[in-house]
């Protein structure tokens, strides 16, 4: 992989992107901004006992200043203009924190299948606000694989899978994955169809990370398009109206940030559990009913019942 690049992104790195799906690392933050990010994830978290589910680990930069900040930080727009074009639209975010000595693990699988674009054009920026390596969990990626086609996904509900819809790909060749160690303060970068996964956090430190998905404007999810999800333009222009737009947050936990925060979980689980237009009413119903039975189904019901909200 690229080494070190800082500031700005040469051409080779786009080249790199292309080819391989991914780039990292890449020298993000001072560690000023770094130690600040980090003690405001990190106060989050202890005002969540450390718990994230279905809904408190979604969408952060929606409500928290401090994340939003950090998703349309300049360097980071800079750099994912240059991978997707000049119109950036931020739609995504989840805080990936793997505790110390936690089992939590994300299995093999591709952003694609539950993003659910209209075009396979996007990426998410990793970003390291703790030291991530192999011993604490770091991902794993599969260079070249965005190439490969679209894998089929089974629900693996075990307690252990952070995903939350329980997607894992179960017959990846591991023979070519590749490490994403990062340094606090840098990020990665993956393509949306690259196969990745990551392990176990066997240190006795937590590892800490939020991830940003960006599409270019252009793009926009294919599912059930009458029921709008929201985005933040981050560069250029819009081009359509697929999205609504989110409003900034002024302060953490914004009352009028948390409203519009609220209903784009509520959109984010109808369109999850019964988006996907591309799948059979059998193989829909197949897919859906594991994930109403299991544990996860109480983060479910936490977002019906916000519809009353
Ligand atoms: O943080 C991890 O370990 C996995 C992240 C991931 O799957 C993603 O960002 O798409």
């Amino acid at each position: 992989m690229q080494s070190n690049l800082t500031s700005s992104m040469e051409m080779p790195v786009k080249e790199e992107f292309l080819k391989q799906g991914t780039s990292f690392p890449h020298d993000l933050l001072t560690p000023e901004e770094t130690k600040d990010f980090r003690d405001k994830l990190v106060a989050y978290l202890e005002s969540v006992n450390w718990k994230l589910d279905a809904i408190n680990r979604h969408k952060p930069h929606m409500y928290l200043k401090w994340a939003n900040d950090l998703g349309r930080h300049p360097k980071l727009v800079n750099m994912v203009k240059q991978l997707l074009g000049e119109d950036v639209l931020l739609w995504y975010s989840v805080i990936f924190v793997k505790p110390a000595q936690s089992k939590g693990r994300v299995p093999w699988h591709q952003d694609s299948t539950y993003w659910a674009m209209n075009k396979e054009v996007g990426l998410t920026a990793w970003i390291a606000l703790s030291d991530v390596n192999v011993e604490n969990g770091c991902m794993y990626v599969v260079p070249g694989s965005h190439e490969t086609g679209g894998y089929r996904h089974e629900i693996n509900n075990s307690a252990d899978n952070m995903l939350h819809r329980g997607q894992q790909i179960a017959d990846v060749n591991e023979e070519s994955k590749v490490p994403v160690v990062l340094k606090p303060g840098q990020v990665s970068f993956h393509d949306l169809r690259l196969l990745h996964m990551s392990g176990p956090n066997q240190s006795v430190h937590p590892r800490l990370g939020i991830a940003f998905r960006f599409i270019p404007a252009s793009n926009f999810p294919r599912t059930l398009k009458w029921l709008k999800r929201s985005a933040t333009l981050v560069s250029g222009k819009k081009v359509h109206d697929y999205f609504i737009d989110d409003p900034m947050p002024k302060f953490d936990f914004d009352p009028e940030a948390m409203k519009s925060f609220r209903r784009s979980i509520r959109v984010a689980a109808v369109h999850t559990l019964f988006g996907d237009t591309s799948r059979s009413g059998l193989r829909k119903a197949l897919d859906t009913v594991p994930i109403l039975i299991s544990r996860k189904s109480a983060d479910y019901f936490k977002y019906w019942k916000n519809l009353a909200e």
